[in-house]
């Protein structure tokens, strides 16, 4: 039976410290569905169809191993998306106590929900401290976001420069 885990954000956009969570699931699991969610707690800046494309781009030129699956989902539960392609997996970047105090809840309740286990993997220390809200923010005061985010965010992000 292969083993199926759920990676979903809000990914807006995609950073490095999303990137290596993404990696290094993807060596543990037969397939890993990356999974673009709305978030109704944050102001988005990107449409869901940019940011998958955003971290399809950045999938592809880091040549990460096979089996990603690059999505959004907006129709209903996400533990709904896992029942649907087999995960029995969810799981959750974690940098602080803040995150686990938010993460902590919702993952009691999909388990609760669906069966669906959540798995906290700890952040590479190198991107521990990004963020997808400290990219918007320095990209919209005009700084560098390319230390934070992949060559095709980089890239996107600058391309609104003056
Ligand atoms: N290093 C490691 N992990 C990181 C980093 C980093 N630098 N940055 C972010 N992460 C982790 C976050 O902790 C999180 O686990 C994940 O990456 C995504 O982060 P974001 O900021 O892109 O996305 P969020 O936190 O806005 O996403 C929230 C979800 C959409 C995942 C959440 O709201 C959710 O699971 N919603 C499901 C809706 C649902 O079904 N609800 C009912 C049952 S609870």
């Amino acid at each position: 039976m292969s083993r199926v885990a759920v990676i979903p954000g809000s990914y807006d956009p995609v950073t490095l410290g999303h990137l290596d969570v993404i990696e290094r699931a993807a060596r543990i699991f037969d397939e890993v569905h990356v999974v673009v969610v709305h978030n109704p707690g944050k102001t988005a800046m990107l449409p869901i169809a940019q940011r998958v494309s955003l971290i399809e781009q950045a999938i592809a030129d880091r040549a990460l191993p096979s089996g990603i699956v690059v999505t959004g989902w907006s129709v209903g539960l996400l533990v709904d998306y896992c029942t649907d392609v087999g995960a029995t997996v969810l799981v959750k970047g974690i940098r602080s106590q803040i995150d686990v105090a938010y993460e902590t809840p919702m993952a009691i309740v999909n388990r609760n929900l669906a069966g669906v286990e959540t798995i906290f993997m700890l952040p590479d220390p190198a991107h521990a401290h990004v963020s997808s809200s400290l990219v918007r923010q320095v990209a919209s005061l005009g700084g560098d976001v390319a230390p934070y985010v992949p060559r095709a965010v980089a890239e996107f992000l600058h391309s609104f420069d003056d």
